[in-house]
């Protein structure tokens, strides 16, 4: 299950009068300062908006789109509430990111069609919000799947679908392939699933190693027997801003920090966790990055004692060119 353009619906869900504009979710939300688009409603793609673009580039790619700043807390709190809902539905549930998610439903007594829209009835219900569904025999194609019909898409492949549906997909569209690999192959005239599929797995461990080369080739194939993971620890909490301007002012970067830190410090509070090794980034102008860390006696969710440490970081590094970034890493304990 993955959610349909979900920072954007969280907003037109708020300010219906949004609904059929495009609407696009990044920085601050004002696309004359640095930033970079989170997401951007369908209406907005069409214009060639996507993630990771700049604001700046987004703004002139469509002028007249409206622009709104990330509100991280508010699609935390929907996610939460959407994955209460799908752990109702079956409780093997492995939570994947902010907005998608894997259920085993291989023991839920109904077809799987019903199971999906039963979830799709109940997202609906809770949160007025549309997903995508893919359902397969296993995670690799499941994932797949659900991109092949957003939005508001419901997919069910069988292995039989394997050659006419994903074979003719781009190798980008599996999981673990990204652009670099993704030029390697063009390099190699591979383009699509299927080509990869067609291409010796000798050739593939030679010029991408035994794991990787043998992942492909078993991808490819729709072979994945990775488990669900319905538990996992968080290795740290972290947050980070760029300045709108690179600046050397040592308390808008000391403001800047205590805000970050108040956000880690709040995100374990939600989450129930401590720390104990505080890190602290800086990149500099010509984006030289350095970090500075320190270790505390024992692990805490105390906000002073963290920030504490957060400064005695910042107190390490030299402050000699202008500051672009900042940023703060607290290491998780249960
Ligand atoms: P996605 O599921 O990748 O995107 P989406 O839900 O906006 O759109 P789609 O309908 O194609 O699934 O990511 C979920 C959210 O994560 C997205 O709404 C915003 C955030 N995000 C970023 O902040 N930066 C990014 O580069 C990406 C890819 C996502
Ligand atoms: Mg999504």
């Amino acid at each position: 299950m993955d959610m349909d353009a979900f920072f954007a619906a969280v907003e037109e869900r708020r300010r219906p009068e949004l609904a059929g504009r495009p609407v696009v979710i990044g920085g601050g939300g004002d696309p004359t300062k640095r930033g970079v688009v989170s997401t951007a409603s369908y209406e907005a793609r069409k214009f060639g908006i996507h993630s990771a673009l700049p604001l700046q580039t987004a703004r002139k790619l469509c002028p007249h789109a409206v622009f709104l700043p990330v509100d991280y807390e508010e699609y935390v709190r929907v996610s939460a509430q959407i994955k209460e809902i799908l752990r109702g539905i079956s409780p093997l549930m492995e939570d994947v990111g902010i907005d998608e998610a894997f259920l085993d439903i291989s023991d839920i007594p109904k077809s799987s069609e019903e199971i999906a829209r039963e979830i799709k009835e109940a997202i609906k219900a809770g949160t007025g919000l549309t997903c995508s569904i893919g359902i397969a025999p296993n995670k690799l194609l499941a994932k797949i799947s659900s991109e092949l019909q957003k939005p508001d898409g419901l997919t069910i492949l069988t292995p039989d679908d394997l050659e006419t549906r994903i074979w003719p997909l781009a190798v980008r569209k599996l999981w673990g392939v990204g652009p670099k690999t993704e030029g390697y192959l063009r390099e190699m005239a591979i383009l699509t699933i299927g080509e990869l599929a067609g291409t010796a797995k000798e050739i593939l461990i030679e010029h991408f190693g035994p794991s990787y080369g043998n992942y492909l080739y078993e991808a490819s194939r729709g072979i994945d027997d990775s488990p669900l993971v319905t538990h996992w620890e968080p290795k740290s909490a972290s947050r980070e801003t760029t300045f709108q301007t690179d600046t050397d002012n040592w308390q808008a970067i000391a403001r800047c920090l205590a805000e970050l830190v108040k956000e880690v410090v709040e995100d374990i509070h939600c989450r129930g966790y401590k720390g104990k090794q505080v890190t602290v980034k800086i990149r500099f102008s010509d984006f030289q990055t350095l970090t500075r860390a320190t270790t505390l006696k024992e692990p805490t969710d105390n906000l002073e004692l963290i920030r504490k440490a957060a400064f005695l970081c910042l107190a390490k590094f030299e402050l000699k060119k202008r500051v672009r970034l900042v940023g703060v890493r607290l290491g998780l304990i249960r």
